[in-house]
């Protein structure tokens, strides 16, 4: 019997490019129909067909604690009686700043746009108004959303298509992108050392989740610091993923290295489209209407989404959230291994707060290059053997995985047995 996945996946070939609104969801890269939902409920998916799973993609990260929280959909349900937007200043999103400055201060000030792509996209216009500079760097594997120039070399969707560099990009705009390697610590000395005084900006996720997850080196992260303060280069933590994620104050708390600008999205927005990019205040000063450079956006800061998003702030501020978390996420890491052990798969795994990578592969990639060596073929063949249990990971080899503070004990321990017959399987 074709199942409600499949007869809406047809239909919607027919009118939307790949059959959805964002690539990595067309499981192009793991094969297969992609799962059409249609409720969430804590760490739970149901999709057209009425299967449960178990969710770890949790939209990517903004779900971070679970689908349709109470508190959540209460507060925005209120916030909706009052119109969905005016275009015009409210007093949410001064609440909304305030937060944001609270959690991570070294956001001076900031503006709110309407995705994470907005967000560096624009953090990228500053730095460049702000240094007189062109030229800006970023790294292999590391995704930033699709604002063109930095559609060179970039993760996620673009890893899984194999196409490295969009096409629709002229050579002229991505000419003063410079890509260098991860945690490639010489490489960013030697690049500094021959123009680091024509760099405006370095972006960098300081935790990587678009080529799976790749953990910094420290070392790597506090030369990069060091040579973007020598040579008055702006450095951006994108922290659109690990924002709130991997710890309350994000990756630059967790390594106490401070940026001079940050990009936020996904749990700031609890699931509704924020975005938002800060930072030192004398670089935020040169933007419209005070300065030269120009941003704006219809919905930035609309009621409705900041309301769900503050509402998810509020939430992560409890007790022991992230400590919850992060020990949640490790359990699940740990239970996922041994079981790759017993099966004798060569396999790793790690996390980093709430947020994870799987590998096939002996070792925990540290680069790009490394990433690449894992085998992708058994991560499909997993992947589909995890979906047929009922559990939902991100449909590419090359994209971390999300757990909510609403992931309980048995999810884990029904995740960690789906695996065991997944190993098997292989
Ligand atoms: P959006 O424009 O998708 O809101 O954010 C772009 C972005 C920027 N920076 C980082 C570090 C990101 O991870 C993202 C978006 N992440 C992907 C997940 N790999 C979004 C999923 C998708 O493209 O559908």
């Amino acid at each position: 019997m074709t199942s409600q996945n499949q007869i809406l996946f047809e239909k919607s070939l027919a009118l939307i490019p790949g059959g959805v609104n964002s690539p990595v969801r067309a499981f192009r890269s793991v094969g297969g129909t992609p799962i059409f939902f249609k409720k969430g409920l804590g760490s739970k998916l149901w999709d057209a067909d009425g299967k449960e799973y178990v969710d770890y993609i949790n939209s990517w990260g903004p779900m971070i604690v679970g689908h349709a929280h109470p508190e959540v959909t209460k507060a925005v349900q209120a916030v909706a009686a009052n119109s969905l937007s005016f275009g015009a200043p409210t007093g949410l999103e001064l609440e909304m700043a305030e937060m944001i400055n609270k959690l991570v201060p070294s956001i001076e000030q900031v503006r709110l746009v309407s995705s994470g792509t907005e967000a560096t996209m624009s953090a990228i216009r500053v730095a460049r108004g702000f240094t007189k500079r062109n030229k800006i760097v970023k790294f292999e594997g590391c995704y930033h959303g699709h604002a063109d120039a930095l559609l060179v070399k970039a993760g996620s969707g673009l890893l899984t298509f194999g196409e490295p560099t969009s096409a629709g990009v002229p050579a002229e705009v991505v000419a003063d992108t410079l890509t260098l390697e991860y945690n490639n610590t010489q490489s960013l000395k030697d690049l500094f050392g021959k123009i680091g005084d024509q760099i405006a900006c370095v972006i960098i996720e300081p935790v990587v989740g678009n080529m799976n997850l790749i953990v910094p080196n420290l070392e790597f992260l506090q030369t990069l610091r060091e040579l973007c303060t020598k040579h008055g280069t702006v450095l951006i933590f994108d922290e659109v993923m690990t924002g709130f994620r991997v710890a309350l104050g994000g990756a630059q708390a967790l390594y106490n290295i401070k940026p001079d600008m940050t990009t936020l999205g996904k749990v700031i927005g609890g699931g509704l489209p924020v975005g938002a990019f800060g930072g030192r205040k004398d670089i935020m000063q040169c933007l419209a209407p005070l300065g030269a450079v120009y941003q704006a956006g219809t919905l930035s800061g609309n009621p409705v989404a900041v309301t769900a998003g503050l509402a998810t702030l509020k939430l992560i501020q409890e007790k022991d959230f992230h400590e919850k978390l992060t020990a949640q996420t490790k359990k699940l890491m740990d239970g996922i291994v041994q079981a790759a052990k017993e099966a004798g798969v060569a396999f790793s795994a790690q996390s980093v707060g709430g947020m994870f990578g799987l590998y096939f592969s002996a070792i925990c990639p540290t680069s790009y290059y490394e990433m690449m060596q894992s085998d992708k073929t058994a991560f499909n063949k997993f992947f589909h053997s995890m979906l047929e249990s009922g559990v939902y990971l991100g449909p590419s080899a090359f994209e971390a995985g999300f757990v909510s503070a609403a992931h309980t004990d048995a999810d884990i321990a029904f995740t960690i047995e789906a695996a065991k017959k997944a190993f098997a399987g292989l």
